[in-house]
């Protein structure tokens, strides 16, 4: 179905509150344009599709180990189907076979368990790689973690076995992300699928920022499909891989509705390749108020900013100040060398609200974004060295098969560590 200017509106007003989407101003293409192969009738028409919200995965087991409060999540990498296109199922690898993945969300100072389960293949693979069948090795990017749970790309956990990963959440609150990271394979793991949110919270966080509904997690991605809707992987070679149609949490230029009031949103770009320059279509601009390192200082009104591969933002926008039916896109003006992208219509995050309702803002005290000062940090009481308990280093990193799971790793022992050794890898 073609829809014109006009009836695309119309059809985005049923429903929908905003629209979300990226978009590409027309420029220079590079020379190898690596685009979708679908049909007219099956490449999808921004704004015509709903956002869908991330969900969040809930842990398994909560308990108190050690006097620490620890829950213990679980995921299989394996195979599945993704709606992200109307008329096909793609099929993707995700963490419980999902595409988007659940976001984990935890308070700071509890420690997670993370269980990740290789339910993949023991043999085929990527291309090039098929001798080693689907190895995995999860990174949990942002999170200052010990060495044996940092994921390294060697660190593999081979199909058929499962690693669990230990994260002890002590930094102040954040958004950061994990997703594979095995050797040689990471950028077609992740465009497989393997990439979710991970979210630390705190006291600081909790009482200046809206949440709940009005914490909206986004995963920006870019994707280009074979004509029956299967993902096409092009990287040319590992030069890089820019596909023809963005999504927002696995949906192409979605539309979102909002309520008056203000909003958080947690962008991370979990592109393989693309970086993004994003900007209000009405020219206002975003509150932002965290990065990779979580809040910042102060908030800052910003009207564009470079957003690099796994790099996240948080901002807030008000709503409240726009009339009802008001549609405002997230743009993109990304510079010529990232604009290889057949698709130039005019794509982007809209804010719209539904007409006739809601005509008081809707802001609660304390959220709003002249409020939003944000409690400046120290790097008080740094020390240079700690001691911390280790797993016995014959144990460490050890892939248990799925039936031998131990809670316990058993021999503990001292070691001292370098306090750099805690930093987060990028
Ligand atoms: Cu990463």
């Amino acid at each position: 179905m073609e829809l014109t200017r006009r009836t695309l509106m119309a059809a985005g007003g049923i429903g929908a509150l905003g629209y979300v989407g990226m978009s590409q101003p027309l420029g220079n293409a590079l020379e190898a344009k690596a685009a979708s192969e679908l049909s007219s009738r099956d490449m999808p028409v921004p704004f015509t599709t709903a956002f869908q919200p991330l969900q969040r995965q809930l842990p398994l087991e909560t308990y108190v180990e050690k006097g620490v409060r620890t829950e213990l999540y679980s995921v299989t990498a394996r195979r599945g189907q993704a709606r992200i296109l109307n008329n096909y199922l793609t099929p993707v690898i995700g963490y419980n076979g999902k595409v988007p993945g659940q976001y984990i969300s935890v308070e700071r100072g509890t420690k997670v368990r993370l269980r990740v389960r290789n339910g993949l293949d023991l043999t085929g693979g990527h291309a090039g790689h098929e001798s080693q069948g689907f190895a995995l090795s999860t990174h949990l990017h942002g999170h200052a973690s010990l060495p044996e749970y940092d994921g390294y790309a060697d660190d593999r956990t081979m199909p058929g076995y499962v690693k669990e990963y230990v994260y002890e959440n002590d930094q102040p609150a954040r958004s950061i992300w994990y997703h594979d990271h095995a050797r040689h394979i990471t950028g077609e793991n992740v465009y497989s699928g393997l990439a979710t949110q991970y979210h630390i919270r705190d006291k600081v966080e909790l009482a200046l920022l809206p949440q709940g509904e009005f914490d909206v997690p986004l995963t920006l991605s870019d994707i280009m499909f074979y004509s029956n809707g299967v993902a096409r992987y092009d990287d040319k070679d590992h030069s890089g891989l820019w596909g023809d149609i963005v999504l927002v949490n696995a949906k192409p230029w979605p539309v979102m509705q909002v309520k008056r009031r203000v909003y958080r949103f947690r962008l991370l770009n979990g592109s393989v390749s693309r970086s993004y320059q994003p900007y209000l279509s009405n020219g206002a601009p975003v509150t932002m108020v965290a990065t990779d390192g979580g809040l910042m200082p102060t908030s800052r009104q910003v009207t564009r900013w470079r957003h690099a591969p796994a790099e996240r933002y948080e901002f807030l926008i008000d709503f409240s100040k726009y009339a009802p039916g008001t549609e405002i896109r997230l743009m993109n003006a990304s510079n010529e060398k990232n604009v290889d992208f057949d698709h130039q219509q005019d794509h982007g995050v809209q804010g719209r609200r539904r007409p006739g309702r809601q005509d008081r803002p809707d802001v609660e005290p304390g959220q709003h974004p002249a409020d939003a000062h944000l409690e400046r940090r120290h790097v008080a009481g740094a020390v240079a060295e700690r001691e911390a308990p280790l797993p016995g280093a014959e144990e460490v990193g050890r892939h248990q098969p799925l039936e031998h799971q131990r809670d316990d790793l058993g021999r503990r022992h001292r070691q001292r560590l370098q306090e750099g050794a805690r930093r987060p890898r990028p």
